[in-house]
């Protein structure tokens, strides 16, 4: 070994250099995780657990120690870079419970790619070390006679144990809990004793119970304004990836963003401006979940796959009963959230998905919109009778890259390169598809006999990720927050009905349900029905599940924040637009009517309790 690797080596040796590196991997982490005064004591811990593994391990007798420390320490950290990775797209750090969106992953690449970030290279940076000194501390050990039989051992279950009483917290002691949320061991052990023991534990409500929650916690007003004005029609819902309300009726560089979409609210629509996603992590599913049924999420994952075989009401069923046949086109993968297995159980007879249509022009992940919008309308055509049609499209789906010819917005300097750029594109290419959707329903004698239905899924530009805050807060001319983010379209095109009018009153998806079975003239049975009718309400209320603290929710006039303990009073409230802050006391209540119409959702669902038909 020449002189310069002994340096190197030795170096490497020193005890406070391998410490430091650690600490490195730990503030990297807190740094991507969002920064708190707290942070530095969360290093601390970090670093006195890691030391405390290391060291009770390495001087033990424990056979394989090698390989056993070399397993855990390489696990944790994967875990902690995949936390940052995870943290950076949904504002939280993964829970066991979300395992199952690593197949998911692999589905998206390109989204997976744009969502790496370059400084959690450091997480991993410290491995080597860590487990070299480790090798050299643990050969050592092996040869000192005197360690205590099952020493190392104690130490390692007292760090265990002690690391178990942190996370259940059993005092509710407050400053516990935020170390609980936020540090990373305590964090994911807690996260473990929830999603296991504590599920267990949970109680479940009886049906009454459950059905008299929904009950008094929805409003049904008894007005009927726009009753059964769209009765028996055809009805077409177009789920729009990642569409945003803040393009709607702006230009950029002289250039109208969505004019297809203008042109039909300021025709004979209703326009919802304070509309909302109420998403959890199944994102899209979620929506189309929600929308299909008027039920929340749950905040885990995608209930077509949690409840794919269970009964349902929702709308492709209330629709089949009054003679609809109804069909769905997506031009991805049939098993892409399970749709294909879901499908039939939420009362869709016909699913188009990549493997049935023709794949002749494919953008980003899958076939484009304006070729399955095409392709859609000579299907629709085809239908005897009255038709549900569900589309949900992709082309303006993250990271929003599109062949250069097809983009027709010209770039300003300042915004080259950018995210918000590239969206901008893949929006006006949608709203494109979707004006010619429209004229093909036209030419085809469809448009004036249907009531059509257009939605933002979710978010398209994270105001946590791509820096695009600094681009969406140039563009609107003041700062990108929340209401911004989760705030969707929804159009409700109602062609010949001499109606145009801005509703205002907050919704979310889980009101659509509602909201179009008194246009349609339908009856519905509120009792398991978690959304309500926007048009007649006096009030809106929408609940966030993922991308926000879960507990957050809007109203009208007002915002609130879960703090990431969870815990009501750590949170803030403002008012949306100003960003004015408001006392969040005064809307407790609301928080209360959030959380009782999930908790009724989730156990409408687990226990399987809503009736056919
Ligand atoms: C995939 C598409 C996108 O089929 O719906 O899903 P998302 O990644 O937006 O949840
Ligand atoms: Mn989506």
């Amino acid at each position: 070994m020449d002189n310069g690797n002994k340096k190197v080596q030795k170096f490497f040796d020193i005890t406070a250099v391998m410490v430091v590196f650690m600490a490195v991997k730990f503030v990297v982490y807190y740094y991507l995780i969002e920064w708190s005064v707290y942070s530095f004591v969360y290093t601390v811990i970090s670093i006195a657990i890691t030391l405390g593994l290391y060291y009770s391990l390495g001087n033990s007798r424990m056979k394989h120690k090698k390989l056993i420390f070399g397993l855990v320490y390489i696990g944790f950290s994967i875990f902690m870079f995949a936390d940052v990775m995870y943290f950076n797209y949904y504002n939280q750090t993964v829970s066991i419970e979300q395992f199952w969106q690593l197949g998911n992953v692999a589905k998206v690449p390109e989204s997976f790619v744009a969502t790496l970030i370059p400084l959690s290279v450091f997480i991993l940076l410290d491995i080597p070390i860590v487990l070299h000194k480790f090798g050299k501390m643990a050969k050592e050990c092996t040869h000192i006679d005197e360690i205590k039989p099952r020493a190392g051992t104690v130490r390692v279950a007292a760090v265990i144990v002690l690391l178990l009483i942190a996370a259940m917290n059993p005092l509710k002691n407050p400053g516990i809990a935020k170390i609980t949320r936020d540090e990373f061991f305590i964090n994911h052990i807690n996260d473990i004793i929830i999603n296991t023991v504590g599920k267990l534990a949970n109680e479940d409500l009886s049906r009454d119970e459950v059905l008299r929650i929904v009950q008094a916690n929805t409003t049904s007003g008894v007005a009927h304004d726009l009753s059964g004005i769209a009765k028996g029609r055809n009805v077409i819902i177009i789920q729009i990836e990642a569409m945003q309300n803040f393009v709607i009726g702006r230009s950029y560089n002289g250039v109208e963003l969505t004019p297809n979409l203008n042109r039909l609210i300021s025709s004979e629509s209703l326009y919802f401006d304070n509309f909302y996603t109420n998403v959890g992590k199944g994102n899209t599913a979620d929506a189309e979940f929600s929308m299909l049924n008027s039920l929340y999420p749950g905040t885990d994952r995608e209930c077509y796959t949690l409840y794919e075989t269970n009964t349902f009401r929702g709308l492709p069923w209330l629709l089949k009963k009054e003679g609809y046949s109804t069909t769905a086109f997506h031009g991805y993968d049939g098993s892409f959230w399970n749709r294909e297995n879901a499908y039939p159980y939420q009362g869709i007879d016909e699913f188009y998905s990549i493997e049935d249509l023709n794949d002749d022009d494919i953008i980003g992940l899958g076939i484009s919109d304006k070729s399955v919008f095409r392709q859609a309308a000579d299907i629709l055509e085809k239908k005897d009778g009255k038709f549900f049609s569900f589309l949900v499209t992709l082309t303006n789906h993250h990271p929003y890259n599109m062949d250069e010819a097809l983009c027709e917005v010209p770039v300003k300097e300042e915004d080259e390169g950018s995210k918000f750029a590239s969206y901008i594109q893949t929006v006006r290419y949608t709203d494109d598809a979707i004006g010619q959707f429209i004229e093909d329903l036209k030419e085809k004698g469809l448009y004036d006999n249907s009531i059509i239905v257009m939605y933002g899924d979710h978010h398209g530009l994270n105001k946590d990720m791509d820096d695009n805050d600094i681009y969406m807060t140039r563009f609107l001319g003041k700062e990108y927050r929340y209401e911004d983010m989760f705030n969707i379209p929804l159009i409700i095109n109602i062609p010949r009905s001499g109606i145009n009018r801005t509703v205002s009153t907050v919704g979310g998806q889980i009101d659509i349900l509602p909201t179009l079975a008194n246009l349609l003239g339908i009856e519905l049975d509120k009792r398991y029905i978690c959304g309500q009718d926007i048009v007649n309400v006096e009030e809106g209320l929408v609940a966030f599940s993922a991308y926000i603290e879960d507990g957050s929710f809007i109203t009208d006039g007002a915002i609130y924040e879960m703090s990431r303990e969870q815990i009501y009073e750590n949170g803030r409230a403002w008012e949306p637009g100003s960003g004015r802050e408001l006392d969040a006391r005064d809307y407790v209540r609301y928080y209360e009517r959030t959380a009782a119409l999930k908790e009724a959702s989730r156990q409408l669902l687990k226990q399987n309790m809503i009736p056919a038909l």
